[in-house]
């Protein structure tokens, strides 16, 4: 009796069937243990901010449904190679093939489910607050919880408003709530809402804050809103993320997560010496966009007194500079 022959007695496709699904369903579950307990920590981009664990746990649960779906077809192809394989000196045809209810009815049921629980949870997760990054931009969809106040202050659950001006090729980090003033650094206190408006002064960037799973283009003459809530202290990379230009490559800075009193201090002290050294006087009021052609030509002052500078080392060429 060969092996073919065997495949014909009653039943023995039915035992097959019940072989490949249970190693199917050991490895498939000792694969997603895996991925949820040992991978997930480790996927990006990290956990530093409610943004950044929202993507880290959307990643973590495609892997844990794609997982089971490659070794399904992995173990059925090893099983067959190994169980079905023609013997040496068997020259004969394969079985013929009739149509079987239960596979076509497992095969649809089961590329349905899969299909439809990747619509419903993308889906859902674009949505939600702090998902996926979408559900942001010009007009959100849903806003970050938090009170909004002119002012900030620690430990008031008040929203934190950061513009971000994109310029080739730097960013730099307006603060509303202290009188306008303007870093090249951002600052970002644990454990408060921000909300990131990111704008341009010339060409399209992409405000790219990894660890903080915030990315949002940077087009001029919008306001591009995006949220975060940091939630460990230290340092991230914020890198422009939509070619820009020639030093597209090296517009890139550092952020710094800070506890709320010492983002306060810094950002008073920062808004004292822009205040005191005429910084304040020579920006331009704070706006959520603005207007190359109405921006007054601040030139040298700035970006002698305060650093504030972009690759031409202006927010645009100078006609006429200011001389400090
Ligand atoms: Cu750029």
């Amino acid at each position: 009796m060969t092996t073919t022959q065997l495949e014909v007695q009653p039943g023995a496709g039915a035992r097959h069937g019940l072989r490949i699904f249970l190693i199917w369903i050991i490895l498939a579950l000792a694969a997603d243990l895996i991925i949820w307990f040992v991978w997930k920590p480790h996927l990006p981009p990290g956990d530093m901010s409610d943004a950044a664990r929202h993507q880290q746990f959307d990643i973590a649960v495609l892997a844990i449904s794609g997982a089971p779906v490659i070794i399904g077809v992995l173990v059925y192809f090893i099983y067959s190679i190994v169980v079905f394989r023609a013997r040496p000196g068997d020259e004969s045809d394969g079985e013929p093939i009739y149509g079987n209810t239960k596979v076509a009815v497992s095969w649809i049921v089961g590329t349905t489910v899969i299909v439809m629980w990747l619509f419903v949870f993308g889906t859902v997760e674009l949505v939600v607050p702090a998902g996926a990054g979408a559900g942001e931009g010009p007009s959100p969809i849903w806003k970050l919880a938090g009170t909004t106040s002119s002012t900030w202050t620690p430990n008031s659950n008040t929203m934190l408003e950061v513009q971000v001006i994109g310029q080739q090729w730097a960013f730099t980090y307006r603060y509303p709530q202290f009188g306008g003033m303007e870093s090249s650094e951002l600052m970002l206190p644990v454990n408060t809402p921000v909300t990131f408006h990111v704008t341009s002064l010339d060409v399209i960037h992409s405000f790219w804050a990894y660890q903080l799973g915030v990315k949002a283009d940077a087009n001029p003459q919008v306001d591009n809103v995006a949220y975060t809530t940091a939630k460990q202290l230290g340092g991230f990379v914020v890198r422009c993320n939509e070619l820009c230009g020639i030093w597209h490559g090296a517009m890139f800075n550092n952020g710094t997560v800070l506890s709320q009193s010492a983002f306060q201090a810094w950002a008073s002290d920062v808004q004292a010496k822009e205040q005191a050294n005429g910084t304040l006087a020579a920006l331009p009021p704070y706006a959520l966009t603005y207007e190359p052609t109405v921006i007054p030509q601040l030139g040298e002052a700035v970006v002698k007194v305060a650093g504030i500078t972009g690759g031409a080392g202006y927010y645009y060429e100078p006609s006429n500079p200011i001389t400090p």
